[in-house]
């Protein structure tokens, strides 16, 4: 059986998503979006109880390959959806009107590599002409705001924006994803770490404006609630730093009104290198901020 107290190889991660797929065939399927530069597949795992293209949740981890407990927490979150879509105090009332859709391998050659050569590393790993270094940031490649202040020219920069919007396929499978599914309310992409929930936007000042201080301190205090993790949430630029060409920047200029980033445990005792000990309850905890979320999606369709 599957050990969610361990970091996994992708091959792992992928064969856990088939056994999860084969042994729940009404409920769990799997969508390859596209392949990645190394020709990798892009995997989602589609959660649905029925009906045809139903407004939908987003969920990505791992679009930075080192932030591990990301996609440990992705796995962890597809079991207890499976686990809990009969139960109403779990997903069973989500699923009754929404899909959930979840990427836990979104940057897939960065992933490996992470598991080959080099623990630290973020970025995909195309090569394009006239770069220098491998690797694009993937949180920088999106077309909003794309190659403004706050992301490098710099091909060697951990925040190289890319030679253009959506050159990375593993961003681009997305970007094609989400506009011909036409019916995602709600956006949500997974890193770590620094113990933050974010909102648009990170390439400029001005604020999204609707609920999302609302939602923000709702699904903070859930998340809190059960082991006493301080979060705090705010918008990208004024909590973080400004970065252009986002994730979900991009997700909300698109109409995702609900479009948010988790930066997961911890604040930077252990950073990336996260003790497998934490990753069940960082996924547990995060799992209740992400049902407010849902909930809040659900009842704002
Ligand atoms: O710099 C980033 O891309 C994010 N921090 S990280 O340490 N995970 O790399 C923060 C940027 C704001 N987050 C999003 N827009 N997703
Ligand atoms: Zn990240």
């Amino acid at each position: 059986t599957f050990n969610y107290e361990a970091y996994h190889t992708i091959d792992e991660i992928y064969n856990f998503m088939d056994l999860l797929v084969a042994e729940n065939p009404n409920l769990v399927s799997k969508l390859e979006i596209g392949r990645s530069t190394e020709n990798r597949p892009l995997y989602v795992l589609k959660f649905s109880t029925g009906g045809t293209n139903r407004p939908a949740i987003w969920i990505d981890t791992g679009i930075h390959s080192r932030e591990w407990v990301t996609q440990a927490s992705g796995v962890w979150f597809a079991k207890k959806i499976v686990q809990d879509h009969a139960n109403n105090e779990g997903v069973a009332s989500i699923l009754e009107t929404m899909d959930i859709f979840l990427e836990i391998v979104t940057n897939p050659d960065g992933f490996a590599y992470t598991h080959t050569t080099n623990r630290m590393w973020r970025k995909t790993r195309s090569k394009h002409a006239g770069a220098i270094c491998v690797g694009v940031d993937p949180n920088r490649n999106w077309d909003a705001g794309f190659g403004e202040a706050g992301a490098s020219t710099n091909s060697c920069s951990e925040t190289y924006h890319g030679p253009y919007p959506n050159s990375e396929p593993e961003v681009k499978s997305i970007v094609d994803f989400v506009k011909s599914h036409g019916n995602i309310k709600a956006f949500v992409s997974i890193h770590s770490y620094s113990q933050l929930l974010l909102y648009p936007y990170g390439y400029t000042e001005t604020p999204a404006p609707d609920e999302q201080e609302l939602i923000s301190a709702k699904a903070v205090a859930a998340l809190s609630s059960l082991y006493g993790t301080k979060f705090t949430y705010g918008s990208i630029i004024t909590t973080i730093y400004r970065a252009s060409g986002s994730t979900v920047d991009w997700t909300y200029n698109q109409g995702i009104k609900y479009s948010f980033t988790f930066e997961l445990r911890d604040t930077g005792r252990y950073g990336f290198l996260l003790p497998a000990k934490q990753i069940v309850p960082t996924a547990q905890e995060t799992w209740l901020a992400l049902k407010v979320i849902m909930e809040h999606a659900r009842d704002n369709i």
